[in-house]
């Protein structure tokens, strides 16, 4: 008997978030035109998806604004087959109709998908600083102790419905806790969330689950429990985890996330140069453990995505 082929990894590169201000690194892309390039070359490197948030080209605050999503999704879309994932989690500090304005406007392939409300803190980054760049950031950074993440069960359905549903989306699963994956499996029973299903596991956000590599064992114990085959697991870490934990994925059968939205290291205090950077250090690290990279049509077919050519960019 043939041992079952292991499926191949998926790579996502998420390079800019909401997290990070541009005083923290200087490789953070924030003007559309440093989203592109950025973009290109983790593709290039082979992330299969590339997940997007979108800057204020003036200042680099986060922003909601379609008008500045679509200034890089179709030059990024024109120069590469990458899946292109637009978040609907925006920054914590958005309303809903906000978070949903882009991908709405967009109509993509994939979007992620908060599965729960909580505390998602990054408010110990801001000791760090003795001056910013923007007079923004501080007050943004520090502010994030006393900020909701809101995903009620009616908003999450919401996001299904208008961008599932109406639109063929599919979306990256985020979720934070062990709790966040019974979320998911509520939505999946009552015939609102449809397999298969991207579940980003993540790991380290302070609100969210520790970096502690038994509970990623026991993330997807749950999961094989909830969905079965049903499922494509993949793994984020912030910061110091992101490597450690996406090479525990690989060596699992798991996909990987890194970009700079989720870590601005390359290693041991050591800033990251730029997104392409990680993902050609996750890449060799795959490839020292024989682990093959899923391509972008391989990612379509494994996540049965409508396509580039549906999208609305
Ligand atoms: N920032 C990551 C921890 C989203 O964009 O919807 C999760 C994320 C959320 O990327
Ligand atoms: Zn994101």
């Amino acid at each position: 008997m043939t041992a079952s082929r292991p499926r191949k990894a998926i790579i996502t590169c998420a390079v800019t978030g909401a997290v990070h201000t541009p005083t923290m690194s200087p490789a953070l892309p924030v003007t559309p035109e440093e989203i592109v390039q950025s973009s290109l070359a983790a593709a290039a490197a082979g992330a299969s998806v590339i997940h997007l948030h979108a800057r204020d080209p003036r200042d680099g605050r986060p922003t909601p604004d379609p008008q500045v999503f679509m200034q890089f999704l179709p030059r990024i879309k024109e120069q590469c087959d990458a899946v292109l994932n637009i978040t609907t989690g925006g920054s914590t500090r958005m309303t809903l109709d906000e978070r949903l304005a882009a991908p709405l406007v967009a109509k993509p392939e994939l979007c992620s998908l908060n599965l729960g409300s909580m505390n998602f803190v990054f408010s110990q980054m801001a000791g760090k600083y003795d001056s910013w760049k923007h007079e923004w950031e501080k007050s943004y950074v520090e502010g994030s102790e006393d900020v909701i993440f809101r995903n009620t069960f009616r908003d999450i359905e919401r996001i299904l419905r208008l961008l599932g549903h109406e639109h063929g989306a599919r979306f990256e699963f985020e979720c934070y806790d062990v709790g966040h994956l019974y979320a998911l499996a509520d939505f999946a029973n009552r015939g609102i969330a449809k397999p298969p299903f991207f579940v980003q596991m993540i790991f380290g956000v302070r609100g969210g689950i520790g970096a502690d590599p038994a509970h990623l064992t026991h993330m997807k114990w749950t999961a094989d429990r909830l969905f079965g085959q049903d499922y494509v697991f993949s793994v984020m870490a912030a910061g110091r985890h992101q490597m450690p934990f996406a090479t525990q994925s690989a060596t699992m059968g798991g996909s990987v996330r890194v970009g700079l939205e989720d870590s601005l290291f390359i290693g041991r205090r050591t800033l990251a140069e730029s997104n392409e950077q990680q993902v050609r250090k996750i890449r060799t690290l795959l490839d020292e453990l024989g682990i093959e990279v899923a391509t972008p049509n391989e990612v379509r077919d494994m996540l049965a995505l409508k396509g580039a050519a549906n999208v609305g960019f």
